[in-house]
Parts: structure tokens; C-alpha cells; sequence
């Protein structure tokens, strides 16, 4: 059977990057691999959707107003940004998430778009009924998009070469991914990515 696919790029933003306010070790290194998950995707007219972590200056997510993180992502400013290597298209269909100044929002499914379309809204509108999950941060966003996903009946795919995680405990990440494959996530690399998109 014959699944709608999208590829959704999470959190590609400077400060989830090297140098970044929250930078991931190594988390720009998985860009040249999304950039080609997205000219493949691109390549067979799926959508492609980007998040942005997008929060107010002040917010309980972060550290000094009682939360877990470091100030980041402040919309509009250049953390907030995509990282500059990110090659997304003209068409790629961008959500927000992290707005509400009381709480955490770590799931895509929580991101809306600039019209307040939300990430669910817009993927039954497209009939997408299957996701590719690429970015930042394995252990977090990638980690509770992928469980909304399931739970909302969704097929979800893990671009293993294209996430990083935070590890703020060392094998947060390895966790994770072993926690989203038994929830039913699968697992996709740039070598086996053409047998699942390109029939
Ligand atoms: C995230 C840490 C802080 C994420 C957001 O979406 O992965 N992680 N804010
Ligand atoms: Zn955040």
C-alpha cells in the first residue's frame, strides 16, 4: 500500500548548532545529509515542512524563569534563524512551536503555522500519511513528534544519518531512538531511503 509521504526537517536553527545559546555537538554536521533527504523529497514533489523552536523573551521553559534550558530561540533573532547551510525550498511549508510562555512544547505537533493552521491541520489537508523525521534534537523534539505521530496513526520513517541529540545524560539519544522504534518508528538511512520513497 501506497503511502502520502512528507519529510518534516525539525529545529535546524543556530542556536541548536555549534555555538548556538543550546548547541548540540556536532548538530550541524547532519545538514548536508537533510539537505539531501530534502533534494530527494523535493525531487518526487512530497512537502517538506520545517519547525522552529520560537519562543518569547521570556518564558518558564527557560532556566531563569524556572525551566530546564539555557536562553534560545528567541523568536527573530539570529538563533532563532535557520542555520545558514540549510537548503530549504522556496515551498517548504514552516510551523512555529514554543510560543506559549508557560510551558515546554519539545512535539511538532504543537507548531503551527503563520496563520495558526496547526502541523496536524495541515498534514490532513496535504492527506500526508506518512512522516520522515530528520533534525534536531533526537531526544526531544524528534522524540515526542514521533510519539504524537504514532498516537495521532501516522507511519513515522527516523533519518538515523540526519537527527542529533542533546544528551544531557550520555545515551539520551540512543535511548530515544530505541523508545521511538518500539513505539513503531522505522529506521531510514541515505542508503535505503530510495527503496521506501522512490516507487
Ligand atoms: C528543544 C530543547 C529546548 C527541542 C526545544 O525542540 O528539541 N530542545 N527547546
Ligand atoms: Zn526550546
Amino acid at each position: 500500500m501506497k503511502f502520502k509521504k512528507a519529510l518534516l526537517v525539525v529545529d535546524v536553527q543556530n542556536d541548536f548548532c555549534p555555538g548556538g545559546a543550546l548547541g548540540i555537538k556536532d548538530g550541524d554536521k547532519i545538514i548536508p545529509a537533510i539537505n539531501k533527504y530534502i533534494k530527494i523529497f523535493a525531487s518526487k514533489k512530497f512537502p517538506i515542512f520545517a519547525t522552529r523552536d520560537w519562543h518569547p523573551k521570556k518564558t518558564a521553559h527557560f532556566k531563569k524563569f524556572g525551566g530546564l534550558w539555557p536562553v534560545h530561540c528567541v523568536r527573530d533573532i539570529k538563533g532563532a534563524q535557520f542555520h545558514p547551510q540549510l537548503k530549504l525550498p522556496k515551498d517548504a511549508i514552516l510551523v512555529y512551536k514554543g510560543m506559549d510562555p508557560k510551558k515546554d512544547s519539545y512535539s511538532a505537533f504543537q507548531a503551527e503555522d503563520e496563520k495558526g493552521l496547526s502541523l496536524l491541520n495541515l498534514l490532513e489537508i496535504l492527506g500526508i500519511k506518512e512522516l520522515y523525521i530528520a533534525g534536531l534534537a533526537t531526544d526531544y523534539c524528534v522524540k515526542f513528534t514521533t510519539h504524537d505521530a504514532i498516537s495521532k496513526g501516522f507511519k513515522v520513517k527516523i533519518l538515523l544519518d540526519a537527527v542529533k541529540g542533546v544528551n544531557l545524560k550520555p545515551n539520551d539519544s540512543e535511548d530515544a531512538i530505541k523508545e521511538m522504534v518500539k513505539s513503531g518508528a522505522g529506521k531510514i538511512t541515505l542508503k535505503t531511503i530510495k527503496e521506501h520513497i522512490c516507487h
